[in-house]
């Protein structure tokens, strides 16, 4: 267990089936194995509890923002692993958000609308083209991509593992987490190479 930790928020920002979730799990599980004390906000999650009877006008998607960003502030000051997963469309509300919390990290998980609408994990991008369901992100609804992330993710590109590794050396980066044993091997390895 690392002590005196830095609580950090990492939050994904993306189009419904981009793969936030699943990024993120891969990263909660690795954050947990380093001993690291984790919290997960997921935008399906909190809208059954506390952003429950939010619908997906402009203000509702900002309101949830906002109450995810006010939860992930409280935990991120007490050294929790915050783990965001939203739609979060609106660039405005990720930035008030980000203003609060000095630690937090800005992941934009790209992947093309008809990548996403292709993959259609939960049935819902079919039911936005027939027109069965208004407002849909990427579909009848903005989003508004980040304009200066700390991490890019394609999706598209990249298997899950990959996308969360990037995410894993970006904490390392900023200082959050201490990279382990085996990468500071792989890495004196990879450059002792180099300079032969
Ligand atoms: S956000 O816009 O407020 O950040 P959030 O991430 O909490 O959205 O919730 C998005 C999830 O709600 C989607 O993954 C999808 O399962 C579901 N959903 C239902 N209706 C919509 C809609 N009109 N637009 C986007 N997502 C929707």
């Amino acid at each position: 267990m690392e002590h005196n930790e830095r609580g950090f928020t990492l939050w994904f920002t993306g189009l419904s089936g981009s793969g936030k979730t699943t990024v993120s799990e891969i990263v909660e599980r690795e954050l947990r194995e380093r001993g690291r004390r984790v919290e997960v906000l997921d935008g399906d999650i909190v809208r059954t509890n506390l952003s429950k009877g939010l619908g997906f006008s402009k203000e509702d998607r900002d309101t949830n923002i906002l109450r995810i960003g006010f939860v992930a502030e409280l935990l991120t000051r007490n050294g929790v692993s915050v783990i965001v997963s939203a739609i979060s469309p609106y660039k405005e509300a990720r930035d008030q958000v980000r203003r609060r919390i000095i630690d937090f990290v800005e992941v934009h998980v790209h992947c093309p609308l008809e990548v996403c609408a292709e993959r259609d994990v939960k049935g819902l991008y079919k039911k936005a083209f027939d027109g069965e369901i208004e407002r849909f992100t990427g579909v009848s609804d903005p989003y508004e991509p980040p304009e200066a992330p700390d991490v890019v993710l394609d999706t598209d590109q990249e298997e899950p593992e990959e996308s969360a590794r990037k995410v894993v050396e970006k904490l390392e980066f900023f200082g959050y987490l201490q990279p382990t044993v085996s990468e500071v091997r792989e890495r004196h390895r990879a450059t002792s190479n180099l300079s032969q």
